[in-house]
């Protein structure tokens, strides 16, 4: 028996065959088994001389077994290494990296600039109160100027923001009208306008506000002007046009001159040369009252620009709607610029 299977052993491949050999020889029905079985017909006498052959067979045997399965454990691991090996000297996938979107290079570009003229960047919240986005602000329960901004309400007092102007409110309540500030807001806000070449019924705004005391008009003027150069160049035309917000008196708009964007595709400035990116105003003293400011000792200027429209002028975007698509033709285009 112990020939047979040693010689069967050295013809053996694999674990299955060697599995299945196993069986046939040290199972529960395997041929040394039978031979165990078969010692109760033997004489007293007999039964241990046997008893010890099957023994040393079966030893022998299973120490063959064991041999074989480790060598062929090992030949599969070496074939195993032999089909996964890496060949060092390929020349590597390269890795595709990101960049940042047009937008947010843009709004943290605005950032640097206030942060550079001692400006601190304030963060408020998307759902506002009905009292901070209009109350505060100068804009009482049916005050027709509401209808300046179409809401989405998700009740009666909270609705998606229609303006970072909030935070102007919610700035000064922590300041408690104690002492001056310099901040901006970057964020998203919303409206129900109609989707077009230059508006979007979820964009973004930068708020700022300036409060001290003997904050005057030119100051504002001043700042913009500064802010319009650095951001456009000096070959850019800027005008302020009176305007109306009922948290500023007096009030304007900022308008830009369209250089890069020009011929035919180009809706940002539907045809008049100037796209208007800000309004802006001296902080209306009732604003600055809620706020807990006295306005016989304090004043303030505050402004609201439209980074999207800010962005389409400087990069020549023709239209809005390609901040938003997330279309990589055209946001790969300015990861370099
Ligand atoms: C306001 O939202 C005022 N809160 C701004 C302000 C702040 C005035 C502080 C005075 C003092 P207005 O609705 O004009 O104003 O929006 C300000 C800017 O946001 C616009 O100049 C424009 O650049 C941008 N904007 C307005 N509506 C849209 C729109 N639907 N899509 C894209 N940009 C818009």
């Amino acid at each position: 028996i112990q020939e047979e299977a040693l010689a069967t052993l050295e013809q053996i491949n694999d674990m299955k065959e060697l599995q299945a050999l196993k069986v046939a020889y040290l199972g529960k029905k395997g041929s040394l088994t039978q031979v165990l079985r078969g010692m109760g017909k033997l004489s007293p006498e007999e039964r241990p001389v046997v008893g010890e052959i099957v023994n040393q067979v079966r030893e022998a045997i299973t120490k063959a077994i064991d041999e074989k399965s480790d060598l062929l454990e090992k030949a599969a691991l070496e074939e195993k290494l032999k089909e996964e090996s890496i060949d060092v000297t390929l020349p590597g996938r390269p890795v595709k990296v990101g960049g940042p979107h047009l937008l947010t290079k843009v709004i943290e570009e605005i950032e640097d600039l206030f942060i550079g003229m001692g400006y601190e960047v304030r963060e408020g919240p998307e759902v506002e109160t009905d009292y901070f986005n209009f109350e505060a602000l100068n804009l009482p329960k049916n005050h027709p100027a509401r209808d300046m901004q179409d809401s989405f309400y998700i009740t009666n007092e909270l609705l998606l923001r229609t303006h970072t102007s909030p935070v102007q409110a919610r700035t000064m309540r922590e300041y408690k009208g104690e002492k001056g500030f310099k901040m901006i807001c970057p964020g998203k806000v919303y409206r129900r306008d109609t989707d077009d070449a230059t508006h979007s019924h979820q964009f973004t705004q930068i708020e700022g506000l300036y409060v001290d005391k003997d904050v005057k008009m030119s100051d504002l003027k001043g700042v913009l002007n500064i802010f319009a150069k650095k951001m456009f160049g000096e070959d850019r035309n800027i005008r302020l046009r009176p305007s109306f917000f009922p948290f500023t008196e007096p009030s304007v708009e900022m308008d830009i001159s369209c250089k890069v964007c020009h011929g035919e595709g180009c809706s940002v400035c539907k045809g008049t040369g100037w796209i208007e990116i800000l309004g802006a105003g001296m902080v209306h003293p009732n604003v600055l009252e809620m706020g807990g400011y006295d306005p016989k000792v304090y004043s303030g200027f505050a402004f609201g620009m439209g980074p999207e429209r800010i962005a389409m002028l400087k990069y020549g975007v023709s239209d809005i709607r390609q901040f938003y698509l997330n279309d990589n033709r055209f946001l790969k285009q300015f990861h370099q610029a």
